[in-house]
C-alpha cells in the first residue's frame, strides 16, 4: 500500500463546457478521499511556477494563457487534492493520455479534450505525475487551511499587521 496524495485542477475549459460534474464523477471510480476544493483564479506566477518543467517549449505562453483562463474568457479553475492508495496512477487512468487525441476515449482527456488549431493540448484536467510533483503543486495551489487534514509538515508563524477580509 503506498497512500499518495494528488492535485487535480479542471482548467478553464472545462469549467466553460460545465464539464465539473462530470469529471468529478469519473474520477470517482479511482475510488480516492477527496482533502481539499477550491474555485480560485489561476495568477502567472502560480502558473508559470506550475508549468516551470516546460518553460522553454514553444508553446510555454499559449499553455500560461490557457491555464489562467485568458484563452476561454473564464478566469476560474476548480484545485482539488485526493489522497489514497496509488492515488497518482489511478487517477492518470481515469484522466488519460496528455495529448487528448491520443489518449483512450473513455478517458476524461479522450472524451472531452481537443488539440486546438495552434496545436494547444486543450486537456480538461491537470493530474500530478509522481509524488514529488504531487507534493511541490499541492503545496504550491492550497495552503494547509485549505487541506482537510496536514498532509505535510506544518509551522506556526505570527504574522503583524497582515489584512484580511473577514464577514461584515
Ligand atoms: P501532463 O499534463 O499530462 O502532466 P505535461 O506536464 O507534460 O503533461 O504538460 C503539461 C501541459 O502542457 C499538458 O497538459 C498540455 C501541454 N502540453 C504538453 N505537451 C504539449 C505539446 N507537445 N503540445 C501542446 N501542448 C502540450
Ligand atoms: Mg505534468
Amino acid at each position: 500500500m503506498a497512500i499518495e496524495q494528488t492535485l487535480i485542477v479542471v482548467k478553464p475549459d472545462g469549467l466553460i463546457k460545465s464539464l465539473t460534474g462530470n469529471v468529478i464523477s469519473r474520477l470517482a471510480e479511482a475510488k480516492l478521499t477527496i482533502m481539499g476544493a477550491k474555485v480560485m483564479r489561476v495568477s502567472r506566477e502560480l502558473a508559470e511556477k506550475h508549468y516551470e518543467h516546460l518553460k522553454d517549449k514553444p508553446f510555454f505562453e499559449e499553455l500560461i494563457m490557457y491555464i489562467m483562463g485568458e484563452v476561454h474568457k473564464t478566469r476560474r479553475v476548480l484545485a482539488l487534492v485526493y489522497q489514497g492508495d496509488n492515488a497518482i496512477t489511478k487517477i492518470r487512468d481515469v484522466v488519460g493520455d496528455t495529448n487528448p487525441e491520443m489518449a483512450n476515449p473513455v478517458s476524461i482527456r479522450g472524451a472531452y479534450g481537443r488539440i486546438t488549431t495552434t496545436g494547444v493540448f486543450e486537456n480538461v484536467v491537470h493530474a500530478s505525475s509522481s509524488p514529488e510533483d504531487a507534493e511541490k503543486e499541492i503545496k504550491l495551489w492550497f495552503q494547509p487551511d485549505e487541506i482537510i487534514e496536514d498532509l505535510y509538515p506544518v509551522k506556526e508563524v505570527t504574522l503583524k499587521n497582515v489584512k484580511k477580509l473577514v464577514w461584515a
